[in-house]
């Protein structure tokens, strides 16, 4: 049994998670376009993964006996004026999601919804991760500087993250460090 008021947030977040899925893939696309084949390997691989977060929700709702609602879908922006700007308005999109996870997390709290309680949890080990990730890429990209070659570094090093991501993935050890 899931609470009407809680059952609307959770639907809300359905939304917010579809429109980062597409975001990233807007994001993705556009670095393809500038030959930066590690930044949309991240943006493609995170796409899927938000996708993903939203399904969990749907699943999640409907195993509570709630309705599911699909969202209609925001038409992401589609250029950027630099890579820093990108990852710049990615962090302040993981920012936002995570206070949305914590407003969810303490409606659910108080509703008694011990369920919903749990079930957020993985949500807001998962945002930790991820606004981690962003930060440092973002202070891997100061030190880069903007000088000459600098958009063939940062593409390689966030390349290096995606290499990470696999062998995590390979090892099932992303599963238990968002656990
Ligand atoms: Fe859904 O993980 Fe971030 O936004």
């Amino acid at each position: 049994m899931i609470s009407e008021k809680t059952l609307n947030v959770l639907n809300k977040q359905i939304a917010l998670e579809g429109n980062a899925s597409a975001a990233y893939l807007a994001m993705a696309s556009w670095c393809e376009r500038q030959a930066l084949k590690g930044c949309a390997t991240f943006f493609y691989d995170q796409s899927a993964e938000e996708r993903m977060h939203m399904m969990k929700i749907i699943h999640y709702i409907n195993e509570m006996d709630g309705c599911a609602i699909i969202p209609e879908q925001a038409k992401p922006r589609g250029e950027y004026d630099s890579i820093q700007e990108l990852f710049q308005i990615v962090y302040k999109q993981e920012k936002s999601v995570t206070a949305a996870i914590y407003n969810l997390l303490s409606i659910s709290q108080e509703e008694n919804d011990h369920s919903t309680t749990l079930f957020l949890q993985w949500y807001v080990a998962e945002q930790r991760e991820e606004e981690s990730q962003v930060r440092s890429i973002l202070d891997m990209i100061k030190l880069i500087g903007s000088g000459g070659q600098s958009l063939f570094f940062i593409d390689q090093e966030v390349e290096k993250i995606n290499q990470e991501r696999l062998k995590e993935e390979a090892s099932g050890e992303e599963y238990n460090q968002v656990l």
